[in-house]
């Protein structure tokens, strides 16, 4: 571990989901240990550049707040990049996902695993366009930006959220779990707001409720499987009305919760599962990051 530099990324997608890539790296990168993402740039969809035959990108800019060291860091988003299922087959060729590293603080490196600032950035408006919204020293940006003519357009993607996430106090106890990373992407997305559980008809607060042998049965033994299924219907019908491919849901919940849910005993544990509009969204080809 260092001292906090600052340093300035680019991240660009053209193959699948690339929302749902883009955000899902973002948040990844937020959560990874010895990084906060600090400003996030609006979304571009941008012509590809390199090699002209393939689908448009998105790319947005951010800034982040390190302690990483450099090579750390490109090794830290590299393995995100892994995961996210980036392959490297074609230079400048279609990705998942593509994070460069353009500043690291004032630092200058010129070797083939790490060049910083990136070599690059200079001839891209995929780069510069979204890089002028974050980056503090931007004046010089613009006279770079005229020398690159291809298309650049920017778009405001739309984003299903479990509301409590945004802060509503719509949570079984009549809370939230505001997400501070979700509140500063406010700016540059449109979300639209869900809580499956209030839009099925259960008041806030509530007893909290649990998947048990595929029901859902609240800690003082009533079945609420016709709540949960008719939120779970109206939050699909919002999100098909208002064309969204990405939902971003609150981990663990008998509704919103993707991958891991409670286990049905009220112990807290967390057993391998979906929640029941989670299920809903998966079967009609909406993408979930759980946070
Ligand atoms: N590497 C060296 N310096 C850096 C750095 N500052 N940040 C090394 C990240 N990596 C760096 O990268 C290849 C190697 O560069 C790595 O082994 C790393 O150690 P890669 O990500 O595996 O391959 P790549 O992305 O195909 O290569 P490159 O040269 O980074 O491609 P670019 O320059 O990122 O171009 N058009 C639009 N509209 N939007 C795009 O986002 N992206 C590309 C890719 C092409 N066209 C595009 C876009
Ligand atoms: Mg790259």
């Amino acid at each position: 571990m260092s001292k906090e530099t600052f340093a300035y990324l680019s991240l660009g997608s053209n193959m699948g989901n690339k929302l749902y890539y883009i955000v899902s790296a973002i948040q990844r990168i937020n959560i990874t240990k010895g990084v906060k993402v600090s400003k996030i740039s609006s979304f571009y969809e941008t012509d590809p550049w390199g090699v002209k035959e393939q689908d448009s990108f998105y790319n947005i800019a951010l800034e982040i707040r390190t302690t990483l060291l450099p090579f750390d860091l490109l090794r830290t988003l590299q393995k995100i990049e892994t995961n996210l299922r980036r392959k490297r087959e074609l230079r400048w060729g279609p990705r998942t996902i593509d994070i460069d590293i353009i500043f690291y603080g004032d630092l200058k490196i010129g070797i083939e695993e790490l060049t910083v600032p990136h070599p690059r950035y200079r001839y891209r408006n995929f780069v510069l366009k979204p890089m002028y919204e974050v980056y503090p020293h931007n004046e010089y940006l613009l006279k770079y930006m005229k020398i690159d003519s291809s298309k650049i357009k920017k778009v405001i993607p739309k984003i299903l959220v479990s509301s409590c996430l945004m802060g509503e106090n719509c949570n079984y106890k009549g809370g939230n779990s505001k997400n501070d990373l979700l509140i500063k992407l406010r700016d540059r997305v449109e979300y639209i707001l869900i809580c499956p559980e209030v839009m099925g008809g259960l008041g806030i607060p509530r007893v909290p409720a649990e998947i048990k042998d595929g029901k859902i049965i609240t800690k003082d033994d009533k079945d609420v499987t016709a709540e949960f299924e008719i939120g779970a219907f109206l939050a699909l019908e919002k999100a098909v009305k208002r064309g969204c491919s990405l939902a971003i849901m609150k981990g663990k919940s008998p509704s919103c919760g993707f991958g891991k849910i409670y286990s049905g005993n009220f112990t807290g544990d967390l057993i391998d599962g979906d929640g029941i509009t989670a299920k809903l969204f998966i079967k009609n080809k909406i993408d979930i990051i759980s946070v």
